[in-house]
């Protein structure tokens, strides 16, 4: 077994009650970002990802659609699927919720709970969201402009009235609030936490966690005519993954708890609130966090399937490139912060970004390695102390991207390597090396090498976010497929002198307007 540190992160599961939208695709894209920084930085990663299958929710756009919800689920989860090829996602595993290995285990979990005293039957008589698959207390509910009842979240909720397990929530009151105060970095980001806090530290009630009238779900242990709330089966299809409730299997021991659940803040709740009661209630340890990232908006506009301006990630992959998508969610938008996208805002980067500023960089400095150096990696003569201190400034870029990622502050880790990207072209500027060919040779040998040397090492910290171009880049400086990781960053890995390069070709194209009526 590797001697790796162990890192397990997960995605929320998606709703296959419609196709993939951009929202969707931005939470994997930014937990693969994270899975493969962990990876390169020497971690024993898992990442899981997959489809929540059951509820109400899928019941109910089966039957407007004349399908049975089987039908449903095959019809839209080859969608997802495909989305984790369109963006290459690197997850290790994709669970879909009717599958066998997580009946069984949603039944364990179940009967554990049940065994510990914490699960009784009674009737639940209050609202109801669909679209959330949530129960809501009468008082966090409200009236909208149209007098309709809605939840939290301004979603319409429904009476419900029916017999139903409950399982004893009201019991875990304290110790949640104990592992708040004792982990805080458990809920992120702070506001995230502070919502949190504020709704347990308002008291708990018991949860319904078992519905009759209707039976696309995983049935309830020893009672058929119930089947399990579709939240307590959402939740547990990330130890399921883990081969639960095999324990003492070798992916539940090494992967369990898992690092990060990277979710949307809509679904904190269950995943602060009811996901560490319902493990420790199963004789589990709860998550080390839950991160709740923003909610994306078209120009400003949520997007989501009912408000109907979902754009879709197919198309956008399509239209601008994957890595460039990529690169442009995840600078772009502050991860744990809502954000907004549109054309210009993605052009905008594509050709400031990745086009100019280190696609420039790397090719003006390539092609006049292969113009003067015969495309030979040139031994760098004593270096001056604008060179060192460009150096220096690339080799820190780890440090700070490091210091980013433990907080998941993807942004900031950009924001870092991409300060160098651009420290570099004014180095490259000042030094103006086309200026050196003919006065000092030597000194221009000495320019291109910290260059290439610099591109090199922002190529390795670029493939987390960019790994096709990254993979592009890191071919044009030589480096080989086993000098791709961070530990190869720094002093560790400098441009070999005398290293044949291939000759260089571009790698981040620059985005051209389609001419009108092409
Ligand atoms: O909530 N911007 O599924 P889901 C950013 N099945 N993220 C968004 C978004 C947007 N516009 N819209 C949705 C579910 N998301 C449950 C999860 S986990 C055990 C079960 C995010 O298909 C959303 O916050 O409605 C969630 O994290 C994920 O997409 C799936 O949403």
């Amino acid at each position: 077994m590797s001697q790796k540190p162990s890192f397990y992160i997960t995605t929320a599961i998606s709703y296959p009650n419609g196709v993939p939208h951009m929202g969707h695709a931005y939470e994997a894209i930014a937990t693969d970002c994270i899975a493969r920084f962990k990876r390169l930085d020497g971690y024993d990663v898992r990442f899981l990802t997959g489809t929540d299958e059951h509820g109400i929710k899928m019941l109910q756009t089966a039957q407007k659609a004349g399908l049975t919800p089987r039908e449903l689920v095959a019809r839209n989860t080859p969608r997802f699927e495909a989305m984790v090829e369109a963006f290459d996602l690197s997850n290790d595993d994709f669970i879909h919720t009717t599958e066998e290995r997580h009946a069984r285990s949603s039944q364990a979990i179940w009967n554990r709970m049940a065994a510990n005293g914490d699960i009784y039957k009674s009737t639940y008589a209050g609202w109801y969201s669909v679209r959330d698959e949530a129960y809501y207390a009468e008082d966090e509910t409200t009236l909208n402009d149209q007098s309709v009842r809605v939840g939290p979240q301004g979603t319409p909720v429904e009476w419900v009235e029916e017999e139903s397990y409950f399982f004893r929530l009201s019991a875990y009151q304290d110790r949640l609030l104990a592992y708040y105060r004792d982990n805080p970095g458990f809920i992120m980001p702070e506001a995230r936490r502070n919502e949190v806090v504020s709704f347990v530290s308002g008291g708990l009630q018991d949860l319904s966690i078992s519905r009759t009238t209707f039976d696309w779900g995983i049935p309830v242990p020893g009672d058929d005519k119930h089947i399990m709330y579709v939240w307590v089966d959402a939740l547990t299809n990330y130890i399921t993954a883990l081969g639960y409730p095999d324990t003492d299997g070798e992916l539940f021991r090494r992967f369990w708890p898992a690092d990060v659940h990277v979710i949307g803040k809509d679904i904190i709740r269950f995943h602060a609130v009811y996901w560490p009661a319902f493990l420790w209630s199963a004789g589990l340890e709860a998550p080390k966090r839950v991160f709740g990232h923003g909610f994306l908006f078209n120009r400003g506009e949520k997007m989501s399937k009912s408000v109907g301006n979902v754009v879709d990630p197919f198309d956008l992959a399509q239209t601008y490139g994957v890595d460039a998508i990529r690169y442009f969610f995840l600078r772009e938008v502050s991860f744990g912060h809502d954000g907004s996208y549109s054309h210009e805002a993605i052009v905008n980067r594509m050709n400031a970004d990745l086009a100019n500023d280190l696609g420039n960089l790397a090719q003006r400095s390539l092609s006049m390695v292969a113009k003067n150096l015969d495309g030979v990696v040139p031994q760098p003569g004593p270096l001056s102390p604008e060179d060192e201190a460009m150096l220096a400034l690339a080799d820190g870029m780890l440090e700070k991207a490091r210091e980013a990622m433990e907080n998941q502050a993807v942004h900031l880790y950009l924001n870092a390597v991409w300060a160098v990207v651009a420290e570099a072209n004014r180095y490259f500027a000042a030094q103006a090396p086309w200026a050196l060919r003919k006065t000092d040779p030597a000194r221009m040998a000495t320019v291109l090498w910290v260059t290439g040397e610099v591109v090199r090492q922002v190529a390795i910290l670029a493939q987390p976010v960019m790994p096709q171009s990254a993979a592009r880049l890191l071919d044009l400086v030589a480096v080989p497929p086993d000098a791709r990781s961070f530990a190869a960053l720094g002093a560790a890995g400098r441009l070999p002198a005398g290293q044949a390069l291939p000759p260089p070709v571009g790698v981040f194209p620059r985005y051209v307007e389609p001419e009108a009526g092409a």
